[in-house]
This record gives structure tokens, C-alpha cells and sequence, in this order.
């Protein structure tokens, strides 16, 4: 019986702790319907108030007082009534306020009187109220407004945020203008909304724009917090207790680093972070620790900074941020089959667009459970701490999708290495051998960085022309990597470098390449293989000799490479010689770099600039 208890209160948890990170909502979670046979387990064990689609987490509660904090004042605060069995209201001074959604550190609600569109803007006073002891207005709201004779109102760092016209029949049209209540020019914490009035607009809307997206929620968020003199022994121990944001002396509990949980003592409390166990209920623990840390490099990696549209160079800096399915499905139009770069084990990828115009590659990765998943993330995490020139950068990750984790690369201008070697170019060019070998190169070389340089090991799994990205000047940069091989190396990478070079040097993707070039290569007749378009005989000798020198190493490979008798290290060694050859034509060729070198100063060489480092 504990261990059903432990289990329950983990599955618990969940629910409550990936909102708690980042103030992300609550039901994002909640509804997907692969995890909710789990909710029955804890029923009877905690508080599983509920009214319509909402579950009521602590300290809220509906009718079971034991549910909510045992202090009388910071009780009844936090009551909610459900209405109808549908909607739940918050009241405060006597007014009621509908419930959209819940926060870990807050609630939204509706304007008061039940309004999907834009308002006429004499309703802002229907909002009265600016602040007490337990809610505040937060400052992740945005107000939009329509038709401002005073537009000094409107702000310029608001526009990038998604908030859609006026509604339907709300007849707003042209860009909406906005302010942002954390700009506190004209907006300050404890002021409620009239103070807008004077800016004589004709309509407002109100919206939140959760942090870390720039796309906004209709409604009001409001704070919660406890009054600090009440907050004594509230928090779990293993918690820590904060200030909040635009409660005057409020405060709320969080979990301290290695815990997960809503962090009070009657509420989730905090669990500690096990990350390695082979228990379904402790990966699932583990899988939150992992997702709150990645969120706590997105929500509190720049607190100061505004919370709307991220620059680029932000977004850059946080390991992994997390989209919504509904953000990836609009970028890639739905998932669209015209929209797909490649279908493999390693998952299918489609290209697309998000909102602020960047261009992304989104790897869908099918897992069977729940230890795929954990085992995918892992792999994300990993990948996305190394930093390299060659490695295609990681924006994040989407886990709202259940069982089918979405891994989002930057997606550079020239595409893939496949669809220059055999998508018909208008202008029939093919890629030029100089072009060809540089991407070789700098393929190798990364993947014996990633071999040699990296602790652990990271193997690509998934090597193939459609998963090199080029850039604007066909710098390659790698992606979609294999998701599901054991983090210990993966034995045929090298042959699968092999089969690379081979289709680099042939343009041709037969699948019995291979075996092909073997037998040419015994006949002596290699450039019998050698893609038309490199006009292999009308090349000056020293180039015609690199073109051998890169199918006799694609031979090896297809040979050697499986058994691990040729390493990666010695194959990118190879390559950046010739590459060397290249640039200096063919005038110093022979053993111009020593053998002297040793792996990992010639890695240095080949794969560490300013912008390679590996932080651990
Ligand atoms: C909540 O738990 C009670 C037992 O305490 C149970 O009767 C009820 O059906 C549960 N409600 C929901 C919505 O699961
Ligand atoms: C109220 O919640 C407590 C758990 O905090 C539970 O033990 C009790 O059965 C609930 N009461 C009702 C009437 O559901
Ligand atoms: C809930 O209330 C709305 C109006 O407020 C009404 O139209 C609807 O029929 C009610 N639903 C139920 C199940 O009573
Ligand atoms: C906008 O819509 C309101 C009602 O929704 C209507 O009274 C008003 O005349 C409309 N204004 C314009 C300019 O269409
Ligand atoms: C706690 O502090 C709040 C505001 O700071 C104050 O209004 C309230 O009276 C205090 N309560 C007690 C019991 O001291
Ligand atoms: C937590 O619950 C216990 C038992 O109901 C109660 O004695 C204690 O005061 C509660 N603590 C808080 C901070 O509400
Ligand atoms: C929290 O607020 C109190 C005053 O209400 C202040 O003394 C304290 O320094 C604040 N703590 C932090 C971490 O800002
Ligand atoms: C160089 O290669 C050898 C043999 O694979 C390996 O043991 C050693 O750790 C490598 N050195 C570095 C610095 O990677
Ligand atoms: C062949 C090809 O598509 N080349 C493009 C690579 O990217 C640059 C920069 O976007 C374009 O100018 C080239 O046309």
C-alpha cells in the first residue's frame, strides 16, 4: 500500500508541476488524454475537486475546506464556485470573475459579463478592482486597443506578440496596438484599468502572453500569493519561499533545485528528482526534472528582461524552450506531407515558419512509452548543451503531444544536402566537387568531435543526406539526429559515413551503392560511379585525384567501418587533408600536416573555433 501512495502523489504531481514551472497553464497538461488513466489511481488519496473542465488544485477549492490552506482568511480567498457544473467564478469584493485557466502562480480570468470580443471601451471600469492582500493584476498582461486618439499608449515592443484583431463581430480591423501592463509607464501594480481611460480608444481587449511566447490568451491574470505575516510554515521543507510580483507583501512557495511539486506543505508539497531509474513513476519524476529545468532557463533565465517577443540571441541562449503543438502545427501547415524533408526511423521531419518568421525542421519521434519519452528528452538536453559550428542549433522541444515528442532545429536558407544533390535545380547545377568536399569534411569532422570531444559520446544514428543542413554559404550544419540507440557509441557510424561519401561522390542514392562501388573498386573502375555532374574527366589531375581519394575512403569505410577497425577521428583527418589540398591547389600536396598530430590537437584544428565550445 505506501508504494500506491507514492506512486499516486508522483502521478499527482505531474499534473500540478508542469504548470507550476514557468507559469505555464495547467490544463495544457491535463487533457491529454494518453496520461489521464493515471488520475484515477490518487482520486480517492487527495483532493480531486472539480467543476466542468477544470480540476481544482490546491490552494483552491470548491466545497471541501480541507482541500484549501487551514488558516480562515486564506481559506475562504481562495474559494471557488462552480456554477451549473460548467463554469467556475472567483469573487472577489463581491464581484464574480470567470475562470479560464489556471496558473501555478495564477488565474485567469474574464472580464466581468461574458465577452468573447472586443469591448467598448467604458468597460474597462467593469473590472474593478486593482489589487488586495492575496491577488494582483500580473504584469504578463497586454491590453490591446483599437481606434486610440492618444496613441502614446501604444508600445513597440508589444507588436510582435500575437493578439488577433477585434474578434469576428468585434469589427476592429488593422494592426491592433497594445500595451503591456509590465512597461509601468502609464500602468502601475495596485492601479486597476480605468486608468486608461483618459487615452480615449474606442475599444480594448485584454490578453495574457504566458512567458516565453509571444502569442496571448484572452483574459486577466491575476497573482495569487499568501500575505507573508500568514505564510509561517507554509512551505514544504524542501521548498523555498518568494516574493511575489505585484501582491503588496505577498509571497509563494517553490521547490528548491533536484525537488518538483507546487512546493507548500498542504499542497504537492516537493519530491525529490531521481533521474535515473528504471521505474515507470520515477521517469515519469524525472521527466519533470528535466522539463523544469529546461523551463527555468526559458521563464527565469532573464527576469528582467521583457517577457514578450524574445530576440533571436535570447531565444539562442535558453537550452531548450518549449512549444506548443499548436505553434508547430500552424509553422508546418498542419504537418503537411509537402512540408516533410524525410521519413526514417529517427522520426519524420517537416520544415516551416514559426510567427516571428524563422525557419524551422520539426523531427516528430514516435515513443511507445514512457521511457522513449524520457530517453528523447535526454537526448535533446544533451544535444542542445553542445555548441558547435556544424551542429544545427536546437530551438526546443514540444511535449504537449503526448507519446509523439517534437524535437525543433533551426532550419538554414539552402536546405538539405539532398535536395541539392538530386532535386532538379532550375538551372541544372549541381553542387561543384569544391563544395562537395567541404561538406564532407566538415560532416566528419563534427561527428568525431561529437565522438571524441564530448562526454558522453553522442553518435548520430541517422546519418543521410537529408539530415545535413546547409547555409546560406553551405556550411553544413548537422540535424535529426537517431533518438533511439543507447547513449554508448553506435557501432556503424563509420560504415554510415561511408554510404554518405559514397552518395556525395555519385549523386546517386541506389540502395546498392554499396555493393556497387565495392566491385568497381576491385575493377579499378571507381570513376565509373562518379556523378556525371562533376565532370570527373574534364577535371585537372589533382582534383581528379581527390574525387579517388574520397570514393577509396568511402570504401574503407563500407569495409572497416562496421567492425571499428577505422575510426571517425581517422576518416575526418583524411578528408580535412584534402580539403587543405584543395585551397592551396594541389601545388603542396603529400603529407603537409604531420601525422605528429595527435587526435585531439588535429581536432582542435578541425573542429574548435570561438563559437565550438562544449558546456557541460
Ligand atoms: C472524488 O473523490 C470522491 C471520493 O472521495 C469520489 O466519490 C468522486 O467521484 C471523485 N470525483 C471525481 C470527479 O473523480
Ligand atoms: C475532502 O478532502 C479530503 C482530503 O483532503 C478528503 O479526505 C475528504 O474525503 C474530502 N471530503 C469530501 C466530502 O469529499
Ligand atoms: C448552464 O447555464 C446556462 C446559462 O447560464 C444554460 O444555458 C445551460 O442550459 C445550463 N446548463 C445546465 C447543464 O444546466
Ligand atoms: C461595430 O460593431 C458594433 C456592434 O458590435 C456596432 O454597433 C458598430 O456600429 C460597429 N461599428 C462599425 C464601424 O462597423
Ligand atoms: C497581515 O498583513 C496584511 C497586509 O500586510 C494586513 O492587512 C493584515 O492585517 C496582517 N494580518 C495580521 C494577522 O497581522
Ligand atoms: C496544513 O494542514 C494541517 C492539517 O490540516 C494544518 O494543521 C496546518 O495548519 C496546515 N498548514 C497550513 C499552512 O495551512
Ligand atoms: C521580499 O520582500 C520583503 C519586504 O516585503 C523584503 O524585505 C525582501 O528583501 C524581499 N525579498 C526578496 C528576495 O526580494
Ligand atoms: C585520442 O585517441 C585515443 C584512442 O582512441 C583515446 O584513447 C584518447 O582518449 C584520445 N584523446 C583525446 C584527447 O580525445
Ligand atoms: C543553390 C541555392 O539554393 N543557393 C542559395 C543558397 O543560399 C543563398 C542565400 O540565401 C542563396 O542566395 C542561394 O541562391
Amino acid at each position: 500500500m505506501p508504494s500506491l501512495i507514492y506512486h499516486c502523489t508522483l502521478f499527482f504531481t505531474f499534473f500540478l508541476t508542469f504548470s507550476q514551472l514557468g507559469a505555464k497553464p495547467i490544463s495544457n497538461f491535463i487533457k491529454k488524454s494518453e496520461l489521464n488513466h493515471k488520475v484515477g489511481i490518487f482520486d480517492h488519496q487527495l483532493c480531486n475537486e472539480s467543476c466542468g473542465k477544470f480540476r481544482v488544485s490546491f490552494p483552491f477549492y470548491i466545497n471541501n475546506a480541507s482541500c484549501g490552506f487551514s488558516n480562515p482568511p486564506l481559506l475562504e480567498s481562495f474559494q471557488l464556485t462552480c456554477l451549473n457544473s460548467t463554469s467556475l467564478f472567483l469573487n472577489i469584493d463581491s464581484q464574480n470573475y470567470r475562470v479560464l485557466e489556471f496558473f501555478s502562480d495564477g488565474v485567469l480570468v474574464d472580464f466581468p459579463g461574458f465577452s468573447n470580443t472586443c469591448r467598448p471601451y467604458n468597460d474597462l471600469n467593469s473590472f474593478g478592482f486593482g489589487g488586495n492582500d492575496y491577488f494582483g493584476i500580473s504584469n504578463d498582461n497586454v491590453i490591446g486597443l483599437y481606434d486610440c486618439e492618444d496613441s502614446s499608449l501604444c508600445k513597440a515592443n508589444c507588436e510582435s506578440n500575437d493578439l488577433p484583431d477585434c474578434d469576428k463581430n468585434g469589427n476592429g480591423s488593422g494592426p491592433v496596438c497594445c500595451y503591456p501592463l509590465s512597461d509601468h509607464s502609464v500602468w502601475h501594480i495596485g492601479d486597476e484599468f480605468n486608468v486608461f481611460a483618459k487615452f480615449e480608444c474606442r475599444g480594448f481587449s485584454s490578453w495574457v502572453v504566458p512567458r516565453g511566447m509571444n502569442s496571448g490568451k484572452r483574459g486577466v491574470k491575476l497573482e495569487w500569493a499568501i500575505p507573508l505575516n500568514l505564510s509561517k510554515e507554509a512551505c514544504d521543507v524542501n521548498g523555498y519561499i518568494v516574493n511575489a510580483t505585484t501582491v503588496k507583501h505577498g509571497v509563494r512557495c517553490l521547490c528548491g533545485d533536484g525537488f518538483v511539486g507546487d512546493g507548500y506543505v498542504n499542497g504537492t508539497g516537493c519530491l525529490k528528482c531521481v533521474l535515473t531509474s528504471a521505474f515507470a513513476a520515477a521517469s515519469f519524476l524525472a521527466l519533470l526534472c528535466l522539463i523544469k529545468r529546461s523551463v527555468k532557463s526559458t521563464a527565469y533565465g532573464s527576469p528582467h528582461k521583457p517577457q514578450f517577443r524574445s530576440t533571436l540571441s535570447f531565444r539562442k541562449s535558453c537550452n531548450t524552450r518549449l512549444f506548443t503543438l499548436n505553434e508547430l502545427d500552424e509553422a508546418t501547415d498542419g504537418f503537411n506531407e509537402g512540408q516533410k524533408v524525410m521519413d526514417s526511423c529517427g522520426g519524420s521531419v517537416f520544415t516551416g515558419k514559426l510567427k516571428d518568421g524563422s525557419h524551422i525542421a520539426v523531427q516528430r519521434v514516435k515513443c511507445e512509452n514512457e521511457k522513449d519519452l524520457m530517453q528523447v528528452l535526454t537526448r535533446v538536453e544533451l544535444l542542445s548543451t553542445i555548441m558547435h559550428r556544424n551542429l544545427a542549433h536546437i530551438f526546443g522541444c514540444c511535449i504537449d503531444s503526448g507519446y509523439t515528442p517534437m524535437v525543433v532545429y533551426e532550419f538554414p536558407e539552402n536546405r538539405t544536402l539532398e535536395d541539392h544533390l538530386h532535386k532538379e535545380q532550375p538551372d541544372k547545377i549541381g553542387l561543384d566537387w569544391y563544395k562537395r568536399l567541404s561538406i564532407a569534411a566538415q560532416t566528419a569532422s563534427l561527428l568525431a568531435f561529437l565522438q571524441h570531444e564530448v562526454s558522453p559520446p553522442v553518435s548520430h544514428q541517422n546519418l543521410k543526406t537529408s539530415s545535413i543542413f546547409l547555409d546560406q554559404d553551405f556550411n553544413v550544419k548537422v540535424a535529426c539526429f537517431g533518438m533511439f540507440c543507447s547513449l554508448e557509441l553506435y557501432n556503424s557510424e563509420v560504415y554510415d559515413l561511408g554510404v554518405f561519401l559514397l552518395e556525395v561522390v555519385s549523386g546517386s542514392k541506389h540502395p546498392d551503392m554499396p555493393t556497387i562501388a565495392l566491385y568497381k573498386t576491385r575493377d579499378g573502375k571507381i570513376e565509373e560511379i562518379i556523378d556525371p555532374l562533376l565532370y570527373y574527366h574534364e577535371q585537372p589531375p589533382f582534383r581528379r585525384d581527390q574525387i579517388d581519394r574520397v570514393a577509396d575512403i568511402a570504401t574503407r569505410c563500407l569495409l572497416f567501418g562496421g567492425d571499428g577497425k577505422l575510426r571517425m577521428v581517422d576518416v575526418a583527418r583524411e578528408l580535412v587533408h584534402i580539403t587543405r589540398d584543395s585551397i592551396d591547389g594541389g601545388s603542396r600536396r603529400g603529407p603537409a600536416i604531420e601525422e605528429t598530430f595527435s587526435n585531439s590537437s588535429l581536432l582542435q584544428m578541425i573542429s574548435i573555433s570561438p563559437d565550438s565550445i562544449y558546456v557541460p
